[in-house]
């Protein structure tokens, strides 16, 4: 079984998201997301989600291409993450070009092309117009 593993916060989740899962299932046969909790996605990203954690494990464990939801809790967790996991494949979108080529010791890694035109930061600025 190929295991592939990815890291996000999935806020607003939007066809952006979709097609990165589903590109990212197609290296693989099980693929387990990595969800930024609501205090990484402060403390780290100083982002405030829309939705909670929960909620936004909720929405991801709806998706055909998703297996398994998993906290992210740390920028270092991604090399014991790829050993626990027995991952083969990491993917990232290429906003991330680069910043993880030091797992390529333990696992292939894949940064794909971000889908242009659509962020959750967009989303959020395009309701506040009203
Ligand atoms: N993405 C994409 N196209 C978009 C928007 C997002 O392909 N238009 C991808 C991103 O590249 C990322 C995934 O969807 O691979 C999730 O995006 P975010 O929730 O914005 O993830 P981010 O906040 O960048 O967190 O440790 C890594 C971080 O947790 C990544």
């Amino acid at each position: 079984m190929k295991r592939v593993i990815t890291y996000g916060t999935y806020d607003l989740l939007h066809y952006g998201h979709i097609n990165l899962l589903q590109r990212a299932k197609q290296y693989g046969d099980y693929l387990i997301v990595a969800l930024s909790t609501d205090e990484f996605n402060w403390k780290e990203k100083q982002k405030k989600c829309y939705f909670t954690y929960e909620e936004r494990k909720r929405l991801l464990e709806a998706i055909r291409y998703v297996d398994l939801v998993i906290p992210e809790e740390s920028w270092e967790q991604k090399k014991s993450d790829v050993q626990e996991y027995h991952i083969d494949t990491f993917v990232m979108g290429d906003d991330w070009e680069g910043k993880f080529d030091f797992l390529k010791e333990y696992c292939d890694v894949v940064y794909l092309p971000r889908t242009p035109e659509i962020s959750t930061t967009q989303i959020k600025k395009d309701l506040n117009k009203g």
